[in-house]
């Protein structure tokens, strides 16, 4: 047996429709060849995010039912804080809609203009956070974490040694630290219990604050748990509770390991921060017992950070991704090694050789999964991530250029999962035939969201392909 079953059964369904192929291929134009503008009920298996899309338990659904809808003071408040604290043990929760709202509260309370956050990798939302107060979003992965080739248990890992170089030159502009478990820019690569022992101790010499990234906390400690020494007979949720005291708050957005459609909150132990914090909660998002959430979503919350580390789950969801990137791995469709916790990352710089990174080969891929299999996925490439460096106006493109199947949290069956390898698999061997794309409207920031583009005739595309072969 190549992973176990799912630990759960089917008590409700939700029907698929599959549209034509011309329907498709209309609907992916109109849409500017932007995934996003793509209805969703068009999409025959949504690999898009598995950021709200988890399917929720029959218990977090009773739960929506004992919703205490007071402005002030709800009984799940009150749940949802107990379970915080004790997971992930720090003394002051604060609830937020989602994640980002989270970062915003955060950065806005701590950083001012010309400081520094160095993270594993800073995620799209939190880096434009950064940069939304002046201060600059630096990224300190392990180089092995940039190489989509090398197998290494723990591709997350912050650089330490660079780190405590940064530190001792900059201590001044950094007000904290973060570590994203597990870093999802990266490929979905877990940070080993170690790895945060050591930047832990990093900044406390130092005297920084490090907070976690926390969205993907349950799978990145099931990791641990399976490859880190010593770790083996550990239950995940001890191992959670051991990485955090390693740290001084997060920001978590709970549409991930949180098993809910909407949620995050932000946890810390410095009382002055937490007051900031809430001062500003209250200004844009609501009282501090419910922040920007109903009584009921706070419920579904506090059950599924519970549900999440469950040991069942874990094996069958990591073991589910995981088959996924092996179908592709056997037919020779470059993915990044290991396979993470959430998602397969295909390697659109090798899937499309022929489509140099200014023509957007992962975004060509993703066009190709909609239009000839109604399949959405993402990319997390130069679409999402190429900007323009202020001092040179030269464009800079990521290191990585990336199509992330991401799974949500017990939704698709293993059937589901055969259906998408098949479908990746015909197109890289049809991929000589993928053409590459230019942008003809695009926003200031966060442009993979609303960009529309069109695809290069084959001349165009071939003209560039001559100047990248250097003919
Ligand atoms: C994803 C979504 C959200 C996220 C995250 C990390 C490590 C914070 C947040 C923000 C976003 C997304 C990307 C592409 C398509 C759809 C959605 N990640 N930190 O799928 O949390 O969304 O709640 O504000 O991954 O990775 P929130």
């Amino acid at each position: 047996m190549r992973f176990p079953a799912e630990p759960f059964r089917i008590k409700v369904v939700e029907p698929l429709r599959r549209v034509p192929r011309e329907e498709r291929a209309r609907l992916i134009r109109e849409a500017g060849l932007n995934i996003f503008s793509v209805p969703a009920d068009s999409i025959y298996v949504d690999l898009l995010t598995d950021s709200g899309t988890s399917a929720m338990s029959d218990h977090q659904w009773a739960g929506l039912m004992v919703g205490d809808e007071s402005y002030a003071g709800s009984r799940n408040y009150f749940a949802f804080e107990r379970t915080v604290r004790e997971i992930f043990g720090f003394r002051y929760v604060i609830p937020t809609h989602q994640g980002r709202v989270a970062e915003n509260l955060l950065f806005s309370t701590v950083l001012k203009k010309g400081d520094l956050v160095p993270n594993n990798i800073h995620f799209d939302t939190t880096r434009a956070n950064v940069e939304h107060q002046g201060a600059d979003a630096l990224d300190l992965v392990i180089p092995e974490g940039l190489d989509p080739t090398v197998l290494h248990p723990f591709k997350g890992n912050v650089d330490a040694t660079r780190l405590d170089q940064l530190l001792a030159a900059e201590r001044a502009r950094i007000p904290l630290v973060m570590i994203t478990v597990t870093n999802n820019s990266g490929g979905g690569q877990p940070v080993s219990m170690a790895n945060v022992r050591a930047v832990s101790e990093v900044c406390r010499r130092h005297r920084v604050p490090l907070f976690f990234d926390a969205c993907r906390f349950a799978e990145n400690c099931y990791f641990i748990q399976q490859r880190e020494p010593g770790y083996g007979d550990r239950p995940v949720e001890s191992i959670a509770k051991e990485l955090f005291s390693h740290g001084d708050g997060c920001t978590m957005s709970a549409k991930k390991d949180g098993l809910v459609n909407i949620g995050g909150f932000l946890a810390m132990n410095d009382g002055e921060w937490a007051e900031r914090i809430t001062n500003l909660l209250i200004l844009i998002e609501g009282f501090p017992t419910y922040g920007g959430l109903a009584g009921r979503d706070l419920e579904a919350m506090a059950r599924g950070l519970r549900e999440v580390l469950n040991e069942d789950y874990l094996a069958f969801r990591i073991g589910q991704v995981a088959h996924l990137g092996e179908m592709l791995d056997e037919a020779g469709v470059p993915i990044v090694k290991p396979v993470g916790g959430h998602a397969v990352y295909v390697d659109a710089r090798r899937f499309a050789a022929h489509i140099p990174q200014s023509q957007f080969p992962g975004q060509a891929l993703v066009v190709a999964l909609y239009r000839d299999y109604g399949i959405r996925a993402v990319e997390v490439g130069s679409l999402m991530f190429a900007h323009r460096d202020p001092a040179t106006g030269d464009t800079v493109y990521p290191a990585l250029d990336l199509v992330r199947l991401a799974i949500p949290r017990r939704v698709y069956t293993t059937e589901h999962m055969r259906y998408v390898a098949d479908s990746v698999i015909a197109i890289h061997r049809e991929r000589a035939a993928l053409r590459g794309l230019r942008i003809v409207h695009e926003a200031p920031v966060l442009r993979h969201f609303t960009a529309r583009l069109e695809e290069l005739t084959p001349e165009e595309a071939g003209r560039t392909a001559e100047v990248v072969a250097g003919r």
